[in-house]
């Protein structure tokens, strides 16, 4: 069938909006018609060729949409089905198989190959050639895809889809770092260094675990302001005043918990500093390969912190995303307000409102 597509052609190009042909779902898959998707930093990152994902391609990993017809051997979903898509993965290697699967073998190929398994793309273009289909299972900037079964998230038929893509990656990412991962208890100090989707989503996770001091740290101001509107009781502009004293300051000798979600080498060293003995830490922001940081290991050894690299919130999104959504639904986790929403013709306006930071997390409605 002919499908409407964004796609990335290549760095500092915009997306093409044009008609592709989408071929039949095979085994394992689902072709949906997507009624919105999220934009992810990952997305603006591989646009600009910082990993070596082929081009052309249909980016877009954030989904949700409606389930139209269904490939041999599908049998979590039927078509008629609501759903939200996330990444990708084997369902059988060892990391899947105990609960963990963002660490999968095949992360790689899965996610950022741009292919099926088998080399073969889902869409072509008009001259017959291969355009990368498959990102994360799913390459969401499309009116239509075939999606691998292991990205799809059955959701419930009364769930608003337009605003539920996100929790696919950036709102899973945040959130299951703290619910999955940090787990901070009733009363807790945490701190999110970072107040984009993921840091705010890790925020907002934080409190509906009943942590009380939330100490958000950004170099814009109106960031923090909003950060505030949300529920921190603190902020910190890193531009103005030293972070790391001030968080022992407010938290009597440093945050229990913390959140860097930068990708920066500086605030990552900053976050560390910022536990209190016994503390535990979490970093999930991409940062560029070959970005060392110099920590005092000397130091280190006195505070007997905690470190965890979490990918996707480490999160099953099947089961994960479910709960998300029952939290919203009790006003507990107001993700909706970091949202955006534009057409998904101006796709490429979501993404440059994304880059100057006039929009936390945008999403495309088709
Ligand atoms: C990604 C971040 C880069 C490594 C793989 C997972 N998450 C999605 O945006
Ligand atoms: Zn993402």
């Amino acid at each position: 069938m002919k499908v409407q597509a964004a796609v990335a052609v290549g760095k500092e190009q915009p997306f093409i909006i044009k008609e592709l042909e989408l071929d039949e779902p095979r085994a394992g898959e689902a072709r949906v018609r997507m009624v919105a998707s999220g934009v992810c930093h990952t997305d603006a990152v591989v646009h600009d060729e910082w990993y070596p994902v082929p081009m052309p391609a249909v980016l877009g990993h954030e989904g949700a949409g409606i389930v139209e017809a269904v490939g041999p051997g599908v049998t979590s979903v039927v078509p008629g089905d609501k759903v939200v898509l996330s990444m990708s993965t084997c369902g059988a290697c060892e990391y899947c198989l105990s609960g963990h699967p963002s660490f999968c073998v095949n992360m790689w190929p899965l996610n950022f190959g741009a292919r099926r398994m088998d080399g073969s793309t889902a869409f072509t273009d008009e001259n017959g050639q291969p355009v990368g289909s498959h990102f994360f299972g799913q390459s969401s900037f499309a009116h239509y895809s075939n999606v691998a079964e292991r990205s799809i998230v059955k959701v419930p038929d009364s769930t608003p889809l337009e605003i539920l893509g996100p929790l696919g990656c950036g709102i899973q990412t945040g959130a299951g770092t703290f619910l999955n991962v940090l787990k901070p208890w009733p009363g807790s100090s945490i701190v999110v260094f970072g107040t984009g989707a993921v840091g705010l989503a890790g925020m907002l996770a934080a409190i509906a675990s009943g942590a009380t001091t939330v100490i958000a740290v950004d170099i814009v101001d109106s960031r923090l302001e909003f950060a505030k509107t949300l529920g921190a009781t603190h902020t910190i502009n890193s531009k103005n005043e030293d972070a790391v004293a001030r968080i022992k300051e407010i938290t009597h000798g440093g945050a229990h918990f913390a959140l860097d979600s930068t990708g920066n080498k500086v605030v990552f060293v900053q976050m560390l500093n910022s536990l209190r003995p016994l503390g535990h830490g979490a970093m999930v922001g991409a940062a560029a390969m070959g970005s060392e940081a110099a920590v005092d290991v000397g130091a280190l050894l006195m505070t007997g912190i905690k470190l965890s690299i979490v990918l996707e919130g480490d999160a099953v999104p099947q089961t994960f995303i479910p709960r998300l959504i029952s939290l919203h639904e009790k006003g507990l986790f107001p993700f909706d307000k970091l949202i955006t929403k534009y057409r998904f013709e101006d796709i490429n306006k979501a993404f440059a409102d994304s880059a100057s930071g006039v929009t936390i997390k945008p999403v495309l409605v088709y």
